[in-house]
């Protein structure tokens, strides 16, 4: 259902399968009146997923793999319920996300965008005074509350925590393994961070950052999202933009993606992404390997490792 953009994968799938690539066709309903009934295995993405209405359009279907590590795309309990195992590729882009995690959070405060176009659009050699780009601000010490403490939520701790930055997190229960601070509550967390980062699953938090949260982070705060846009509720992220209820923000994911809400686009303090943490060769070439081994385990009709519905 979403491309794999790494040839080497595409290679052995070609070699292994016959791939339907339904991104590919105009008239997807067509297509899978056509096909659907060969289908044994689907490749979607994290975000993609799959509707409950085209499983049942797929009688052969054996197995679903996800290209990503958020399932909230796909009916988890339904395809249980049809003993249909979905897979996850947990663990392979881990440091990825985290990474762009952190380049995003340096890249809002340290303006380096603004920056940037100071320096090539030849402003810098027209008003060469210091005092023509105004101060940025520092990352390293600022107080970092994580919402989401997994995979990704801890690799973010864990660089945070090098740039001598004080951790607290939120998560539905405590992580005894945690030396960071649990703040079980978060409009409590958002008033104790300087910078909020949403590193949570979207299966069940729709809109959990709202304008009560970002009021409480405040107007020398910053929102970083690297998770699911449907995590904030954007019409109240981009009013607290507006109206400097917070300092900035660094986005890679939206609720209507490709849209991105106008009045962001036009921000100096808010840094875009185009859903991009995982997309480096090394994280996509791992990811691409793990659903290769779930296709192949599901088709032969064994128990995908790490299946989270069978
Ligand atoms: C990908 C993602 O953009 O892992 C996820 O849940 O959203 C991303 O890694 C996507 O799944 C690529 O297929």
């Amino acid at each position: 259902l979403n491309p794999i953009l790494v040839p080497a994968i595409n290679e052995k799938l070609n070699a292994l399968y016959t791939v339907h690539r339904l991104f590919e066709q105009d008239d997807k309903d067509a297509y899978i009146r056509e096909h659907g009934a060969s289908i044994q295995g689907v490749i979607t993405g994290g975000h993609t997923g799959i509707s409950n209405d085209m499983i049942d359009r797929l009688p052969a279907l054996k197995v679903i793999a996800v290209n990503g590590v958020g399932t909230d795309a796909v009916d988890l309990n339904f395809a249980r319920s049809r003993g249909l195992p979905v897979t996850a590729t947990f663990g392979a882009l881990t440091e990825d996300v985290a990474d762009l995690a952190i380049g995003l959070i340096i890249t809002v405060l340290r303006e380096i965008v603004p920056g940037n176009d100071f320096v090539k659009t030849g402003k810098w050699v027209t008003n060469p005074s210091p005092s023509a780009i105004p101060l940025s601000r520092r990352f390293s010490g600022k107080r970092v509350g994580i919402v989401g403490m997994g995979k990704v939520g801890r690799a973010i701790a864990q660089r945070a925590a090098a740039f001598g930055c004080p951790i607290a997190y939120t998560d539905v229960v405590e992580m005894n393994d945690l030396d960071h601070r649990f703040v079980p509550d978060l409009l409590s967390l958002a008033r104790e961070s300087d910078i909020l980062v949403l590193a949570a699953a979207a299966d069940k938090a729709k809109g959990i950052i709202n304008s009560a949260v970002l009021d409480a982070l405040g107007k020398g705060g910053y929102l970083i999202n690297i998770a699911r846009g449907k995590l904030v509720v954007e019409g109240d992220l981009v009013e607290a933009l507006q109206g400097g209820v917070i300092a900035g923000a660094g986005l890679d994911v939206f609720v209507d993606e490709p849209n991105v809400p106008e009045a962001l686009l036009r921000m100096d303090n808010v840094v875009v992404q185009a859903h991009r943490a995982s997309a480096t060769v090394e994280s996509r070439t791992a990811m691409g390997e793990m659903v290769l081994a779930s296709l192949a385990q599901g088709i032969a009709g064994q128990r995908p490792e790490g299946s989270l519905t069978t």
